[in-house]
């Protein structure tokens, strides 16, 4: 009765938020769709006491009749020299978006609170019917948006993409776009006050304007069918005034497929279409058909490819074929800027290092990463382990904390679900088993199959010591039941003894599943050497690896890992002078680039798999 109750309470808040929160309004792929950039240099103002928010009552401005010229959002200036205006955007600092501000500007390395954004633009619509959307890729935590002095809305949640739509506020000359974030850590929030990683705050990813017709086609998933893979099926959904009775045709010209389907009131259609010579998307071979979508006012093209993904018993199949995947865990930090990742260039990098490495798959860890990387591993042929920032010990008794993470997964779902490449979602990392934990992610899995259920469900569970023995490692975790894919994080020879201790470890893993090593490893200092019992030292790690792998490989089920991790990523939970200097240093290349001696016992571990 509890979990109804709590399941009824959690749907009602959702419906509510969502409105709310825009979620269910985001345009499909924002990627390939017309656009301008807004990105570049943007003022900026640092806002700690929040003073452009609230008067001194601490009273909202922006819930107020007629907001006060103090409030930033108004953007007010001076007008006679006796005015009293105490902040001026633009005679303010710049900085860049997309960009995080705590490795852009040095005094706001650790600065963890509010900074206000604002950028002037002028903009002539192509179409005077046309609509247009102020996109953002994410920006980190909260969002509030305002256009001209009127508030768009607000977004929680540091790394999927929203939109506000601006057609009724827009105009050709003068438009100031202010945007308030705030990236403080909160009890209830999703990732909650603890992490193992920097929480970068800013408008870390591309915006833009979008701009569509009056009526438009916001949404549509294709993909291959789950019985019949010389199916292609799909569903598009037209938003606006005239979205009845409306013709959208689907076009894949490589394959000559063409299908002209009919809209029902709703917005809705169907389609399916039959093929006999579909190139199956896989690591071998990332073939990407390009996708066209057309209704009378909007042609829309987006690169795609097709590939079935299920899981038998022990094996995860990939096109009906037994797969393992070769893989590492990767947070979304550059290694050219070293701050969070937003380019194609960043994304490159790393991939090429996975190929290099003879992977084949990737965790991107612990929160959906940009889009680049998607793509791209769409494009490079790297399987895709996406992830709900569902982080330890989020407040699973708080409707508000679900619905936070309902959202955020299902914008990542949203953005991501025509990609190949992508096959597996994630709902959490290392929580804590309760009551009130399994029915928050049991209620997560139940929406991410709802959403898409065309792939697989997967959370970075913990192990368990059996009774009797604490050297037989079990997974005793009522999630296990209800995932596709078994995955566990174990810290073997680094958070538990040392890494001879590999040879007394005995796993004994009933269920009836492929298991993924979401993580192991532990930490070296590149560059600093000794011998292989001396902690930090790359030999150390390599160690630690050579053992961890011969005990995993022993696991029956064992169908692929993503070990911690493929580059040094910086936490402010690693202060070690010397050796950690603000960086968790369990990667396998450095920040700087430099690959450790662990990398190469992974790469011909892999290798020898071919
Ligand atoms: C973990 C976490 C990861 C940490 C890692 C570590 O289990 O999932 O976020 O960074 O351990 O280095 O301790």
């Amino acid at each position: 009765m509890k979990h109804q109750l709590f399941g009824l309470l959690a749907l009602f808040c959702l419906s509510f938020n969502l409105s709310g929160q825009e979620g269910h309004n985001l345009l499909i792929n924002a990627y390939n769709r017309p656009s301008t950039s807004l990105n570049g240099n943007w003022h900026y103002i640092v806002d700690p006491y929040e003073n452009g928010y609230y008067n001194y009552r601490y009273e909202p401005f922006d819930q107020q009749d007629n907001p006060s010229p103090n409030a930033y959002f108004t953007n007010t200036k001076a007008k006679s020299p006796s005015d009293l205006i105490e902040y001026d955007f633009d005679l303010s600092d710049t900085i860049q978006v997309p960009g995080d501000w705590n490795t852009q500007k040095e005094k706001l390395y650790y600065y963890e609170g509010t900074i206000w954004y604002k950028r002037s633009f002028d903009y002539v619509k192509s179409k005077d019917s046309n609509r247009v959307f102020v996109y953002f890729g994410a920006a980190n935590y909260k969002t509030e948006v305002y256009l001209n002095g009127q508030k768009l809305g607000v977004h929680m949640g540091g790394f999927t993409p929203f939109n506000f739509e601006v057609t009724n506020l827009l105009k050709e000359k003068d438009n100031f776009l202010v945007v308030k974030m705030d990236n403080k850590r909160t009890k209830e929030g999703v990732p909650t006050l603890n992490t193992d990683w920097w929480n970068y705050g800013g408008i870390t990813r591309d915006v833009k304007l979008i701009e569509t017709p009056s009526t438009f086609i916001r949404d549509y998933f294709i993909h291959l069918d789950k019985q019949d893979n010389g199916l292609i099926v799909g569903e598009v959904q037209l938003e606006g005034s005239s979205i009845n009775n409306q013709t959208v045709s689907i076009q894949i010209p490589e394959l000559k497929l063409q299908t002209i389907v009919t809209t029902d009131a709703s917005g809705k259609a169907q389609f399916k279409m039959k093929s006999k010579k579909i190139s199956y998307w896989s690591p071998k071979n990332p073939k990407l058909y390009q996708v066209r979508l057309i209704t009378d006012t909007e042609q829309l093209q987006d690169q795609i490819g097709f590939r079935s993904i299920s899981t038998q018993n022990e094996n995860i199949l990939l096109n009906g074929e037994p797969i393992f995947l070769k893989g590492i865990s990767l947070h979304e930090e550059s290694p050219i800027t070293k701050g969070r990742a937003n380019t194609v260039e960043d994304a490159k990098k790393v991939l090429d290092w996975i190929k290099e490495m003879g992977g084949n798959y990737v965790r991107l860890a612990h929160y959906p990463h940009n889009e680049h990387i998607v793509r791209l591993a769409d494009e490079m042929g790297i399987l895709v382990w996406e992830e709900n920032p569902v982080y330890w010990t989020i407040q699973w008794k708080n409707p508000e904390t679900f619905n936070n993470a309902a959202n955020q997964l299902e914008e990542m779902i949203f953005r991501d679900k025509n990609r190949a490449s992508v096959i597996i979602w994630s709902m959490a990392n290392e929580t804590p088993v309760s009551e009130a934990r399994n029915q928050f992610l049991s209620e997560l899995i139940e929406k991410a199959r709802f959403l898409d259920p065309t792939r697989l469900i997967s959370a970075a569970l913990e192990q368990s010591n059996s009774k009797n023995d604490p050297n037989i490692k079990i997974i005793d975790d009522p999630m296990a039941e209800l995932v596709d894919v078994l995955s566990f994080n174990q810290y073997m020879g680094w958070y538990v003894g040392t890494p001879e201790i590999c040879r007394d470890i005995q796993w004994n893993i009933t269920q009836n599943k492929p298991v993924i090593i979401s993580e192991f490893g532990g930490g070296a200092k590149q560059g600093l050497h000794g011998d292989k019992s001396t902690r930090w030292t790359e030999e150390y790690q390599e160690f630690l690896y050579q053992e961890n792998l011969e005990m995993l490989s022993k696991i029956k089920q064992l169908r692929g890992m993503s070990p911690w991790i493929l580059v040094d990523f910086r936490s402010p939970r690693r202060p070690l002078p010397k050796i950690q200097d603000d960086y968790n240093r369990k990667g396998l290349i450095s920040e700087d680039g430099t690959k450790k001696k662990a990398f190469w016992v992974l790469k011909e571990y892999y290798d020898s798999m071919k």
